[in-house]
Parts: structure tokens; sequence; C-alpha cells
């Protein structure tokens, strides 16, 4: 396995071709699904799986180390919560132009850090990988800190709190990339932005079956909220200017400054 550190526009390019290699086929079966979990078997297939389902993704994870470059500060830390196999990790490791920096990665999921232990390997700066619950973690010192579509995991109640530490534990200059799923401003707004994820699912070369048995696994575990609700929020925990940046049907990226 060689993963890369350089970002680009597909999975290959972020991860490493072995590492995509491995299809996402988790959802081709009929009858029951349990509730979603970031286990091994999510591990294994986790590059091909989120660039097939959420459009933008590769943009995103590109526009973070061009964000990294020129946010971050020296002898700052940079924040990856949620990382998953760490791709805005190896983006920041990528665009970061200081050495005295501190690159963590937080993941509650074992099987996830496992993997991305074996990525983050050969990288431009070391990335400190940490086992835990994002709402335990304490955040300090921080120039650059990433939810890239972690936030939407949270019980809706624990974000409020979440989103306030990190405030607090950012520099002055210091930037939040929250990147989520939305839901719709309006019912007919909300229909329109999931026909065409599904679109863009069938397009990736998902069947009808896998996106229906998905979005039953998701159901209880991943809870989207209206960008207003997003922005609202940040800005009540105190960031100064926030800024929508890409927006890809029902997916988008906010940049919150101090
Ligand atoms: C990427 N950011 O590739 N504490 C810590 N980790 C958590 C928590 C929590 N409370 N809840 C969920 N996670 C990545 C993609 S995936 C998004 C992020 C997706 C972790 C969870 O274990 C998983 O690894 C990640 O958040 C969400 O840029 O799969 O849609």
């Amino acid at each position: 396995m060689v993963p890369s550190f350089r970002t680009g526009n597909s999975p290959s390019i972020i991860w490493g071709r072995t590492l995509t290699d491995h299809r996402d086929k988790l959802f081709d079966h009929s009858g029951a699904v349990e509730d979603f979990v970031f286990d091994a078997a999510v591990a294994r297939v986790f590059p091909d799986m989120i660039s097939r389902s959420v459009p933008g993704y590769a943009a995103i994870i590109n526009m973070i180390e061009l964000l990294t470059a020129q946010y971050a500060q020296p002898e700052t830390r940079l924040y990856d919560l949620g990382c998953s196999l760490g791709a805005a990790s190896l983006a920041m490791a990528a665009g970061l132009a200081y050495d005295g920096c501190e690159i963590i990665a937080v993941d509650n999921a074992p099987a996830m850090l496992a993997c991305a232990r074996d990525c983050l390997v050969d990288i431009p700066h070391p990335v400190r990988l940490v086992d835990e619950d994002i709402r335990e973690l304490f955040v300090e010192n921080a120039s650059v800190v990433v939810l890239n579509f972690t936030l939407q995991f949270l019980p809706r109640g624990d974000r409020a709190g979440l989103l306030r530490r990190i405030r607090d534990g950012l520099v002055p200059g210091g930037i939040l990339i929250l990147s989520e799923k939305i839901a719709g401003e309006t019912p007919e707004a909300d229909t329109l932005l999931c026909e065409m994820h599904h679109a863009f699912k069938r397009r990736q070369g998902y069947s009808d079956l896998e996106i229906s048995q998905k979005r039953a696994a998701l159901e209880n575990v991943l809870f989207p909220e209206r960008l207003s609700t997003h922005l609202d929020r940040l800005n009540v925990a105190g960031f100064r200017r926030v800024d929508t940046w890409l927006q890809c049907f029902n997916f988008v990226s906010i940049v919150a400054r101090t």
C-alpha cells in the first residue's frame, strides 16, 4: 500500500491506488438493513464509498490543502475531527508551509483509525492519530480545524457545544472548515437536492437498491440540517465571518473565521 500525500481530483490521488481498488458493494442486497457503523467492512471500501457518494468531495479535499496553505500559522495545531482514513489530514500536511505545527487527527472508530494509520505514512508533516470522541476533545492553539462531514453524525443537541469549544480553541485569524450534508430550506428544495444526489450516485454506478438500502442504514445515524441552521449556529458560537465556499447539491462546505 503506497498512499500519496498529493491531493487531486480522484480518490486514488488522495489515498493511493491500492486503497481505492476496493469497490463499495456493501448495500447491494435486499432485506432488512442495520444502522450504519464505521466498522472494518466500511473502512475497507471507504475511499470508493465517499468519493462515489459525496458530490464535490475531491474538490473539498483539494481546497483544504489550499486553505491550510493560506490560514495555517506557525507553532499552532491543525485538527482533523472525524478523520476517517485521514484524507483531510493528508491535504493539510500537503498544504502546511511551517515546521513546528502539529496535525492531530481524531476519530472514535477503531477500524477507521487502523486504516488511517496505514495511510498516514511518508507524508511531509507527521499526523498524530487520536482515538477519542470529538465531544470530549480539548481544542487549543488551533489555526485550522476541519470537520469534514462529521458534525452530521452527532446528536443535534451536541453540536453547538462542540462548535463553541472549537471557536474558543482557535487562535486569532484561525478557521474552521465545516462540510456537511444538508437538508433543503423548503420541502421543494429538499426534493430537488435529494433527487440530484441520487442521480449523482446512479451516475457513479450505484443501483437504486444500493441507494435506498444505504439511505435506510443512515436514517437513524446521520441527521442533516438546513444550511441556514448551520450558519446561525456558527454565528452564535462566536465566529466573526461565516462563508459558504462550496455547494454541490445537498453537500456544502463553509469557512468560519475568528
Ligand atoms: C474525510 N472527515 O474523509 N467522535 C469522533 N469521530 C466521530 C464521531 C465522534 N463523536 N462521530 C463520528 N465520527 C472524513 C470523512 S466520515 C463521513 C468523515 C462520512 C467519525 C466516524 O467514525 C467517521 O470516521 C467520520 O466521523 C465520518 O474527510 O462517512 O460521510
